[in-house]
């Protein structure tokens, strides 16, 4: 295996050559099986407190795309849910896969979704750096929201977003002004467990916090973001409205979709 990826001869199932831990003991993602999730009632809600200044560029990190946030500082947290504490907002990605029938990371009682949302966080109160906390099993929260297509006519979810500019494996670009607190539902209920990273290195140390309620991409839905959109984006000293930009990915040569 050269290097990791989604296709047969370096994908999921052969993860485990290079990292021992795809075989470890609470491995990410996982199927919810929703009946066997208990309530507690001890848990508080999940509280997120995001400074929209505080996100700073963009970048195709060639499996995904990445929103990456100032993290020096507490300016972006999520508390409550699980955790004990605030954990300081790092970044966000999506997964989604070559079609609107499968491409979220976890499946709920064995039902794709079509796209998921990882919005991470680390345990900045304990750690002194993301690097540190991703090796510790209390290190990382990660708050995960799954798509689902809306429209009646099914519209692939690839075309129907913010799409980044063929652009390369590693380039990226400043973006300002963004809170992703507007891509979460309106209901916070959440299903939660102790996994890991879902790709290499695997490292078990996310605290998971699953949205119930997926959120929904339609056509309409892009359109009226476009109007209230405020961030920038900055490509080649050009500004280009990140609405129409195409990012491919080595692991997936469709453009990727982002509907901020
Ligand atoms: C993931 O699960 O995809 C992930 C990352 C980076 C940090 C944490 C994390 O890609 O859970
Ligand atoms: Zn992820």
């Amino acid at each position: 295996m050269d290097n990791w990826g989604y296709a047969d001869h370096n994908g999921p199932k052969v993860w485990h050559e290079l990292f021992p831990l795809a075989n470890g003991e609470r491995q990410s993602p996982i199927d919810i099986v929703t009946k066997a999730a208990i309530y507690d009632p001890s848990l508080p809600p999940i509280n997120v407190d995001y400074d929209p200044s505080s996100v700073k560029l963009i970048m195709n990190s060639g499996h995904t795309f990445t929103v990456e946030f100032d993290d020096g500082e507490d300016k972006s947290v999520i508390r409550g849910g699980p955790l004990h504490g605030s954990y300081r907002l790092q970044q966000f990605h999506f997964h989604w896969g070559p079609c609107d029938d499968y491409g979220a990371e976890h499946k709920v009682d064995g039902r794709d979704y079509p796209a998921e949302l990882h919005i991470v966080h680390w345990n900045a109160e304990k750690f002194s750096s993301f690097v540190e906390a991703a090796q510790n099993p209390d290190g990382l929260a990660v708050l995960g929201i799954f798509l689902k297509v809306r429209n009646l006519i099914r519209i692939h979810l690839l075309s129907i977003c913010l799409i980044f500019l063929l652009y390369q494996d590693g380039k990226q670009s400043s973006f300002t002004n963004f809170d992703p607190s507007c891509l979460l539902p309106d209901c916070k209920e959440f299903w939660t467990y102790p996994g890991s990273l879902t790709i290499p290195p695997l490292l078990e140390s996310v605290i998971w916090i699953l949205l119930k309620e997926p959120i929904a991409v339609s056509s309409r839905q892009v359109w009226t973001s476009m109007q209230t959109f405020h961030s920038s984006c900055v490509l080649r000293g050009k500004f280009i409205n990140p609405l129409c930009l195409f990012l491919p990915l080595k692991s997936c040569n469709t453009p990727v979709l982002l509907f901020l």
